[in-house]
């Protein structure tokens, strides 16, 4: 690949500086209700600013790979999406309003797909955070410990679902009820449509990690928890 292929890559099909400007606008966009309004947002919907620069959670995840992530599958789904809607009742629905009406229904496959799969991404950059991963905040602290009997203990259950995922998916820390529980799911399903309440995610498809660890996912979701994962959003999540 030759310097001037990899720059335009890196920035994932945005302008140097339309880029720059998305990550620095995001940055001040980070209060608890940012997720929120993304989920209520309507057609035609956008590829929502990312929470921090894009080489901000390097070395655990290079510039390189959010560049594509971010900057092309993420904006694809977006892109998908809006072009699928168009037109039909779906174009007047909330992004999490479209994701439970085609959830299960084969024949709304392709909207489902899309409108899921910007859900959980706009999840996954916020369940990520640069200086991450350490003690959980208090609060959720004793409602991880009262579901789980330990800290370490969810911290494994976490690694155990992304690691087990087979193929293309997701790892979740949920609320189910009162509970707390570690579910994994496939493709671009979410636990939002089995009424349980996601915290935090893990994004376990190959395009999240394949450029800095190639087949070693364990490396991937371990140094995600240990240096990533933003317990203070599935704080927030929970309501805490
Ligand atoms: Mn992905």
């Amino acid at each position: 690949m030759n310097e001037k292929s990899k720059t335009s890559i890196s920035t994932g099909g945005f302008s140097r500086r339309e880029f720059l400007m998305a990550s620095a606008g995001a940055a001040a966009l980070i209060t608890a209700g940012t997720f929120a309004n993304i989920a209520r947002a309507k057609a035609p919907h956008a590829l929502p600013p990312l929470p921090y620069l894009e080489n901000a959670l390097a070395p655990v995840i290079s510039a390189e790979t959010i560049g594509f992530h971010y900057g092309r599958h993420h904006k694809g789904y977006v892109d998908n999406l809006n072009r699928l809607i168009e037109g039909t009742p779906f174009s007047d629905m909330t992004l999490e309003k479209i994701v439970m009406e085609t959830a299960d229904k084969p024949k709304k496959d392709g909207i489902f797909n899309n409108a899921a799969q910007v859900w959980n991404h706009t999840f996954y950059w916020n369940s990520m955070k640069p200086e991450g991963g350490g003690e959980r905040p208090d609060a959720l602290k004793k409602r991880i410990i009262a579901s789980f009997g330990s800290m370490d203990r969810c911290r494994k259950e976490l690694a155990a679902a992304a690691v087990t995922q087979f193929a293309s998916g997701w790892a979740w820390l949920v609320a189910d009820g009162d509970a707390l529980k570690i579910i994994k799911t496939g493709n671009a399903k979410t636990p939002l449509t089995s009424g349980m309440k996601p915290l935090l995610t893990i994004d376990v498809w190959e395009h999240a990690y394949y450029l800095d660890y190639q087949n070693r996912r364990t490396d991937y979701v371990n140094a995600v928890i240990e240096k990533l994962i933003n317990w203070s959003f599935a704080e927030k999540n929970l309501g805490l």
